[in-house]
C-alpha cells in the first residue's frame, strides 16, 4: 500500500498543521480532532509491539543520541525513549564541572592545534560551543564492541571519542586543514580502525588569510583518524565538497555524498547543476600511497590528492544534493539519499573492484533508482530486505524493499514501495535497531523529527524536537511513541543492551585521572586516606577525601592570590554513591563519582570565607556535607 507523492507546494500547509489532523481523521474517520487524536493513539497501541517498560524494568536498548548545537550526547532507553544520561563533550556542562574541572580541560584542550591554542588563549582557553551530528560505536567485524562511540563537532572541526565503560569523553582531536566535520561514521570490518570525517566546507590550505575571495583555490578535506591512537592516519583533498559518509562491510571501501560539485559560494550556484556525485575512497590504495610516501605534509599530517583522476578516488554521478549515504546490513547494498531529487540511489559495492579497474563506468555502479517521494534524507534497514527512507519535504518515512527497486530497475513491473507512514513533522535521520551493523534485528525504527510545532504543550517560540518510535517488526509500520527534545537530535544509533557493559565504580588505575594520582604521588598523598593543604610557592594543592556524609577537610586556609588546586578523591565504593563539590561564590563545581579523583584549579583572588559544598545528594545528612575555604587577605 502507497500514499501519493504530495504536491511540494503542500510542505508549508504541513508544517501549518494540516498532517496531524489528516492523520487522525484517515485513521480514524470524522469528528473533533481532538478526540480523533485519542483514537489514534489508541489504535497505534493495539496495533504495535508494547513500546511501555514498566517501574523497574530495564530497555532492551540504549540510544545514543546527538545533542546538536547543545554540544553533548545523550543516552536514551528504547523502547521506553526515556533518557537516561547525558555526556558532556564539546559544551560546557554545570552538574559534572565539564570544562571546569582540570581533568575534563585535558581532553578538551590537548588536542588543540598550535594556532586554534593562541586563539583561545584570551577566550578562557577552550571553545564553548560545538555542534555534534553523528555519533556512532567502535566495530569489530560488522558489529559493535561496546568500547567506544566517536563523533563529529560541526562547528569547530573537532571530532571525539567517548569511552562506553565509564561514558565519559575521553579525546578530542581538531581536524587540521580542514573547514568542519559535517559526515563521520567509523570503520566496520576487521574493526575501528579508521573514523571518516568528511570537511564540508572549501577554504584555502593554509588559511592564513593570504587567499580570501577566490574560490577556486579552496579545497575539501576528507580525514581518516585513527580510533585507536585518535592521530590523523591520513587526508585526502577532493573535488566538489562532503556531506555525509559511510564505509563497507568489507574494510576496502568508503563513500561520501557530494551536494556542491558546482564549487559555489552561495545557494544558487550550489544547487545550479542537475548532476551532483558520490566519491568512492579506495582505502587500500591509500595505505599503499602512505606507505609508499606518495603525499605531501601539510599541517603535519599525510595529505593525498583525490581529484578527478586520482588512483585513489572515484566519483558516481548522481541527482541533485545528494545528502545521506547508508550501507544496508546485507553489506551489497548503498543508498545515496536524492534530497533534492524524489529518487535514491542503490549501488552495489561488488561493482567498485571493476570501477577502480576502469572495466566499468562508475554509473554501471548503480543497481537502482527507485523514486520515492520528496526530500529522501536518511535511509535504515530492517535487515529483512527493506529499507526506510525519511522524507522531509513529504513529512513520512517510506518503507521500500531493496530487491523490487533492484527488479524495477532492469524493467520488471513491480512497485517497491511498501507503505507510508506520517511523521511529525520533517524527519532528518531515522534509525532501526541494530540497523547499521549486520545484525539489523528489524524491530525498531526511530524518525528524528525537526518541528514538533503543535505535537506538545506551547512552551513559547523555541519549540523541542520531536522523536517518533515506530514499531517496524510487522508487515506495517506503527507510530507508537513520541517524545520531545531539545536541540538538537542529528542522529542516533540504537545498540542493543548486552553490547554495552558499563561499570558501576571507577577503577582507581584509570587514566582519566591518572595525573591527579601522579601529582599526589610526588606530594607523598594517598588520596584513599589523606587529606591535607600543601603550600608550594603561591601554588597550594588542598587533597580532600569525600565520604558519605563529610569531606575530609573541614575547613583549608588560602592566600588571596594563590593558584590552587582542588583535588577531591570519592572513597566511597558503593555504586551511585557520587558526590560533588561546589565552592559558593566561586564558580566552582564538579562531580565525584564513586572512586573517582576530580580536580579543579582556580586563583583565590577573593578574601573571606567560602563554604564549599557537596552537590550531589549522597546521604540524610548531605546538606551538612560542607566546609569552608578561608581566603586571606593581601597584606596591605
Ligand atoms: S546530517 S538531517 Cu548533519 Cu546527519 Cu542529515
Ligand atoms: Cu556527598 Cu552529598
Amino acid at each position: 500500500m502507497t500514499t501519493e507523492t504530495k504536491n511540494p507546494l503542500f510542505n508549508r500547509r504541513q508544517l501549518l498543521g494540516t498532517t496531524a489532523f489528516a492523520a487522525a481523521a484517515g485513521a480514524a474517520g470524522i469528528g473533533s480532532a481532538l478526540t480523533l487524536s485519542g483514537a489514534t493513539a489508541t489504535a497505534a497501541h493495539a496495533e504495535g509491539q508494547d513500546h511501555l517498560v514498566e517501574p523497574g524494568e530495564l530497555d532492551e536498548y540504549y540510544v545514543f543520541v546527538s545533542g546538536g548545537q547543545s554540544g553533548e550526547v545523550r543516552v536514551v532507553g528504547l523502547p521506553s525513549m526515556r533518557e537516561l544520561m547525558r555526556i558532556p563533550v564539546y559544551n560546557r556542562c554545570s552538574a559534572t564541572g565539564w570544562g571546569l574541572t582540570n581533568e575534563s580541560r585535558k581532553v578538551l584542550t590537548e588536542g588543540l592545534l598550535p594556532q586554534t591554542r593562541e586563539f583561545l588563549a584570551t577566550r578562557g582557553g577552550v571553545y564553548q560551543n560545538g555542534d555534534l551530528h553523528h555519533p556512532h560505536p567502535s566495530f569489530t567485524d560488522g558489529t559493535y564492541d561496546g568500547r567506544y562511540l566517536f563523533a563529529n563537532d560541526k562547528a569547530n572541526t573537532r571530532v571525539c571519542r567517548i569511552r562506553l565503560d565509564v561514558m565519559k569523553c575521553d579525546k578530542i582531536i581538531e581536524l587540521p586543514n580542514q573547514h568542519t566535520v559535517h559526515g563521520l561514521r567509523v570503520q566496520k570490518y576487521p574493526k575501528t580502525g579508521y573514523v571518516f570525517c568528511n570537511g564540508e566546507d572549501r577554504v584555502p590550505i593554509p588559511n592564513d588569510g593570504k587567499v580570501l575571495d577566490d574560490p577556486k583555490q579552496y579545497h575539501a578535506v576528507f580525514t581518516a583518524v585513527d580510533g585507536e591512537t585518535m592521530e590523523i592516519a591520513w587526508q585526502i583533498i577532493v573535488d566538489g565538497n562532503l556531506d555525509n559518509v559511510d564505509a563497507d562491510y568489507q574494510g576496502k571501501y568508503c563513500f561520501a555524498t557530494c551536494y556542491n560539485s558546482e564549487e559555489g559560494v552561495n545557494l544558487p550556484e550550489m544547487m545550479a547543476k542537475d548532476q551532483d556525485w558520490v566519491v568512492v575512497f579506495n582505502l587500500k590504495r591509500i595505505e599503499e600511497a602512505v606507505a609508499r610516501g606518495d603525499f605531501k605534509k601539510i599541517g603535519g599530517v599525510p595529505v593525498l590528492d583525490g581529484r578527478h583522476g586520482s588512483a585513489y578516488t572515484r566519483y558516481i554521478p548522481v541527482s541533485n544534493s545528494p545528502h545521506g549515504i547508508n550501507t544496508a546490513p546485507d553489506g551489497i547494498h548503498v543508498v545515496a539519499n536524492g534530497k533534492l531529487s524524489p529518487t535514491v540511489t542503490v549501488f552495489d559495492v561488488r561493482k567498485f573492484d571493476d570501477l577502480f579497474d576502469d572495466k566499468i563506468k562508475p554509473r554501471e555502479t548503480v543497481v537502482a533508482e527507485p523514486q520515492l517521494g520528496l526530500g529522501p534524507l536518511h535511509t535504515a534497514y530492517d535487515g529483512r530486505g527493506n529499507a526506510y527512507t525519511t522524507l522531509f519535504i513529504d513529512s513520512q518515512v517510506c518503507k521500500w524493499n531493496i530487491e523490487d527497486a533492484i527488479r524495477a530497475f532492469k524493467g520488471e513491473k513491480v512497485d517497491p514501495i511498501r507503505q507510508k507512514i506520517d511523521v511529525q513533522y520533517q524527519p532528518g535521520h531515522n534509525h532501526t535497531s541494530m540497523g547499521q551493523t549486520k545484525d539489523a534485528d528489524g524491530k525498531w525504527l526511530i524518525s528524528l523529527n525537526k518541528f514538533s510545532k503543535d505535537r506538545y504543550l506551547n512552551v513559547g517560540p523555541l519549540k523541542p524536537e520531536n522523536d517518533q518510535l515506530i514499531d517496524i517488526s510487522g508487515d506495517k509500520m506503527v507510530l507508537v511513541h513520541d517524545n520531545p527534545t531539545f536541540a538538537e537530535p542529528h542522529d542516533a544509533t540504537i545498540v542493543h543492551s548486552s553490547k554495552i557493559n558499563p561499570v558501576n565504580v571507577w577503577n582507581r588505575e584509570d587514566v582519566f585521572f591518572a595525573d591527579a594520582v601522579a601529582q599526589a604521588k610526588k606530594d607523598n598523598i594517598d588520596l584513599l586516606s589523606d587529606s591535607q593543604v600543601i603550600r608550594d610557592g603561591n601554588k597550594v594543592r588542598v587533597y580532600m577525601t569525600s565520604a558519605a556524609p563529610a569531606f575530609g577537610l573541614e575547613s583549608f586556609n588560602v592566600r588571596q592570590g594563590d593558584e590552587v588546586t582542588v583535588y577531591v578523591t570519592n572513597i566511597d565504593d558503593v555504586e551511585d554513591l557520587t558526590h560533588g563539590f561546589s565552592i559558593v561564590n566561586y564558580g566552582i563545581q564538579m562531580e565525584v563519582a564513586p572512586q573517582a579523583t576530580a580536580s579543579v584549579t582556580f586563583t583565590a583572588d577573593k578574601p573571606g570565607v567560602y563554604w564549599y559544598y557537596c552537590s550531589w545528594f549522597c546521604h540524610a545528612m548531605h546538606m551538612e556535607m560542607q566546609g569552608r575555604m578561608l581566603v586571606e587577605p593581601k597584606a596591605a
